[in-house]
């Protein structure tokens, strides 16, 4: 079974030799190639340039054996796009020069624009798909919601209190601003797609911030408003996976998105997520801090999440993850030791 095969299976809901696997943020601070490519170039750069891009997307698959490449990119290309203005300084977060203040904000972003704007993370699927041979290729965007708390707090928050205020003082506003990201999201994904990315992911790193029927009630919506825009493939839906930091209590609600797979946060059990959507591809959940615990760590909690994997449906519509991505000081060793239990388990 190739890599990309098996990851195709766990969509399809067929039998697997053994769990695909990537690791969300497997490319970036913690690989010294990359350290090394930043450190000659900015990080819009990187991303604008399909072959430095492609450069730090391969750097992971050259070190471990993961079955998925994940296209180098950032969520924040999507407000930039619309002309927000968004720059990355040197150690910090990153900065929005335009937030979003009042409507008539919202009125001036530039949706018509924004395919053209993104067109490097496009071509960023393209290059990379030619690179990879036969592993799958993941897409991604920003959820609505985390484009909203960036856009309205103008930067990086532990609360993003900006963001949650507006969505109680403005509904209508937050709304708007939402159905823009979410248009120019499935806009992206669905170049992605056509690119030859295999599956997308909307990462919404902000969204456990929010209770239950607040979720429900604004973010739900904008999802399904992104995966109803993606196109069928071959009678199938277009390959979804939505990954909500902190979300364990939003669990129950997240198969009202449409999506065809989650991705749990590391304090999620995987059986009661299991529990509740028997269909759905389950992605995850490895607390990122077990990198940093060494490779004996690392290994233990893998072994346990692949035997509470291999409990439901005979191991099938699984996808070995961490639950949430690797840390800047995690080692090479670590992942290693995580990777070789996945490709070592019997399944
Ligand atoms: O070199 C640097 O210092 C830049 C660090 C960096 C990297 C490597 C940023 C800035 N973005 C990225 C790439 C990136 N971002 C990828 C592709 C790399 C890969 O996974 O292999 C992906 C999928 C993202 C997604 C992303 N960006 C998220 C969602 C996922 C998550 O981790 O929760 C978020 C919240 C961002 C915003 C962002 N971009 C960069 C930083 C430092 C941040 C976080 C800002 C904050 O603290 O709020």
């Amino acid at each position: 079974m190739t890599s990309r095969d098996r990851f195709l299976a766990a969509f399809a809901g067929e039998p697997l030799d053994r769990p695909p696997l990537w690791l969300m943020r497997q490319a970036g601070r913690y690989l010294p190639d990359y350290r090394a490519v930043r450190a000659q170039h900015g990080f819009w750069e990187v991303c604008k340039t399909p072959a430095l891009a492609t450069r730090v997307a391969l750097e992971p698959l050259a070190l471990f054996p993961l079955d998925a490449a994940i296209v180098f990119s950032d969520i924040l290309t999507i407000p930039d796009a619309l002309g927000l203005d968004v720059t990355f300084g040197t150690g910090d977060g990153p900065r929005v020069g335009r937030p979003l203040k009042g409507p008539a904000d919202v009125e001036q972003w530039d949706l018509a624009g924004a395919p053209a704007k993104l067109a490097f993370a496009v071509d960023a699927v393209a290059h990379l798909r030619g690179a990879i041979g036969e592993r799958a290729l993941l897409g991604f965007c920003g959820s609505p919601w985390t484009l909203l708390c960036y856009a309205a707090e103008g930067q990086g928050s532990d609360d993003f209190r900006a963001a949650r205020t507006l969505l109680l003082t403005d509904p209508a506003l937050a709304r708007r601003a939402m159905e823009a990201f979410a248009d120019a999201a499935a806009g992206l994904l669905r170049a992605q797609l056509a690119a030859g990315a295999d599956a997308v992911q909307i990462f919404d790193t902000w969204g456990g911030l929010l209770p239950r029927e607040l979720y429900r009630a604004h973010v739900v919506p904008m999802i399904r408003r992104i995966v109803e825009q993606l196109p069928a493939v071959g009678g199938a839906p277009a390959r979804t996976i939505l990954f909500v930091r902190g979300g364990h209590h939003l669990v129950p609600v997240l198969g009202e998105t449409g999506v065809q797979g989650l991705s749990l946060d590391w304090r999620t059990p995987w059986r009661e997520a299991r529990a509740l959507h028997p269909r759905l591809v389950l992605q995850g959940n490895i607390d990122p801090i077990t990198l940093l615990a060494g490779p004996d760590a690392s290994a233990a909690e893998t072994r346990a999440l692949l035997a509470a994997m291999r409990t439901d449906d005979g191991g099938r519509r699984c996808i070995a993850n961490l639950g949430h991505g690797i840390l800047p000081p995690t080692t090479v060793d670590a992942v290693s030791a995580l990777c070789r239990v996945v490709t070592e388990a019997a399944w």
